[in-house]
């Protein structure tokens, strides 16, 4: 078994680290935040993941996870730092960073590996050429590959296990090496393959799901204007057997589809198409916001229940969120609004518990698809508000039961709007 320097102890790091401590690899865990790791040795999680804090304390258990304010020599060194994107340019900051920090401790034999999404050709033309200032050559030296992730939020643990893998070398022998360390944790299958196109493949899927997502979108606003519910426009559609429309929304959040669409736009110059997704899912919360707006047109001094403001259901991230854009646009056009989210620490946003949320209010309008909701009672909020409007933009309760408490309710894409 391999001892692994992992560099970046974030969403995909830490369980990463996990896995491979849990299968017989000796890891050292390393990241810069000073709080990070210290909490991390008092056995306390940082990223909120389903069973993940079991899992690392488990690991720490074994001995071997160990953790560390900055890398050491390994056979191994992994980099799973964030890849932010900078206006619509990828920050490589991070990135860069890590792989300085590698240079003084690299040695002959070492292999070298690239988790974080980046634009195609990064790890060929960024990373390379820093690790080679050591003085050793990428291929005779040392080996070096890119290994994407591609596990869901919320179902990490399990899909970073279950899951098929992509694995990019600068040479064969690289992706081969790579292979055989993720071979010790990961029961999908393992493709090998260069590393600019295991960047692109990664690009590849995000960007897939961007435009789909995007397609649903447009056929909401279609939808209106026909006066025909999307919804079950959709899914009809998607009895075709070679048809699956996605699902509207108020927006694309988190951190990687609203992103991995520019780092293909950087690298390749422009795409009409990618373009058009991103301004097409981006002008979502404003949407949202018009429909709102109408909707209360007539109430006096309206106050609107957020209900959601993580980027999606069953996650408390708001990174990239189309909610908290929703909650900012509602608020510069001086409507009162409060946000209630059972998944989101209050310490992040400016929370409120339920019955405030809904206290004296006018609308509560759904815009993440935490499951919790389904089972808040209609009537019992609805004796609480001052007008019973209900906007669900996730299309994720049930409107039957909401009419009978005296709801008027507007479905995103309904075609019921004015
Ligand atoms: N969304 C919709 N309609 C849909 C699906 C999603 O509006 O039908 C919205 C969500 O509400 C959310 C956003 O899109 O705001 C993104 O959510 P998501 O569930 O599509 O994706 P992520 O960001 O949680 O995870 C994605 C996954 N990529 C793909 O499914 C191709 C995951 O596998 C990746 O590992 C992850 O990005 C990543 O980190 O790259």
């Amino acid at each position: 078994m391999a001892h692994v320097c992992l560099l970046g102890l974030g969403y995909i790091g830490l369980p990463t680290a996990a896995s491979l401590s849990l299968h017989g690899n000796k890891v050292t865990g390393v990241d810069v935040r000073p709080n990070v790791v210290e909490d991390l040795k008092r056995g306390n999680v940082h990223v909120r993941e389903p069973d993940l804090t079991a899992v690392v304390r488990d690991a720490l258990r074994t001995g071997n996870l160990v953790l560390s304010h900055e890398p050491v020599a390994a056979d191994v060194f992994l980099l799973c730092v964030q890849s932010p994107l900078d206006g619509q340019r990828a920050d490589l900051r991070y990135l860069k960073a890590a792989t300085e920090s590698v240079v003084p401790l690299l040695r002959a034999g070492n292999l070298v590996i690239v988790e974080s999404t980046v634009p195609p050709g990064t790890t060929n033309n960024v990373v390379r050429p820093l690790l080679e200032s050591s003085g050793l050559q990428a291929g005779r030296d040392f080996y070096l590959a890119f290994c994407p992730e591609r596990v869901m939020p919320g179902q990490i643990l399990r899909e970073i296990v279950e899951n098929d893998r992509v694995i990019g070398g600068i040479d064969a022998e690289s992706a081969a090496r790579a292979k055989e360390l993720y071979s010790t944790f990961v029961r999908g299958e393992i493709f090998t393959t260069d590393c600019t196109t295991a960047e692109f493949v990664k690009l590849i899927e995000n960007a897939y799901r961007d435009v789909n997502i995007a397609f649903a979108n447009d056929l909401s606003w279609m939808a209106e204007r026909l006066g025909v519910n999307v919804w079950d426009a959709i899914s009809l559609a998607n009895r075709h057997p070679r048809v699956q429309v996605l699902r509207p929304g108020p927006g694309v959040g988190g951190h990687c589809i609203p992103v991995d669409s520019w780092f293909i736009m950087e690298a390749v110059g422009e795409s009409p198409l990618l373009r058009t997704t991103r301004n097409l899912n981006d002008a979502m919360p404003g949407r949202v916001v018009e429909m709102v707006l109408r909707d209360l047109e007539g109430v006096a001094s309206p106050k609107v229940a957020i209900w959601g403001v993580a980027y999606k259901g069953g996650v408390g991230d708001l990174r990239g969120s189309p909610g908290v854009e929703v909650v900012l646009q509602l608020s510069k056009r001086g409507v009162r609004v409060v946000a209630y989210d059972p998944h989101v620490p209050h310490n992040e946003f400016s929370l409120s518990p339920l019955d405030e949320c809904v206290k004296d209010s006018d609308c509560i309008a759904v815009l993440a698809d935490h499951r919790e909701f389904r089972f808040i009672d209609p009537a019992s909020v609805g004796r609480e508000m001052r007008h019973k409007y209900l906007i669900d933009t996730r299309n994720c309760l049930d409107h039957g039961r909401w009419r009978q408490a005296g709801f008027r309710v507007h479905v995103l894409g309904d075609g019921t709007a004015k």
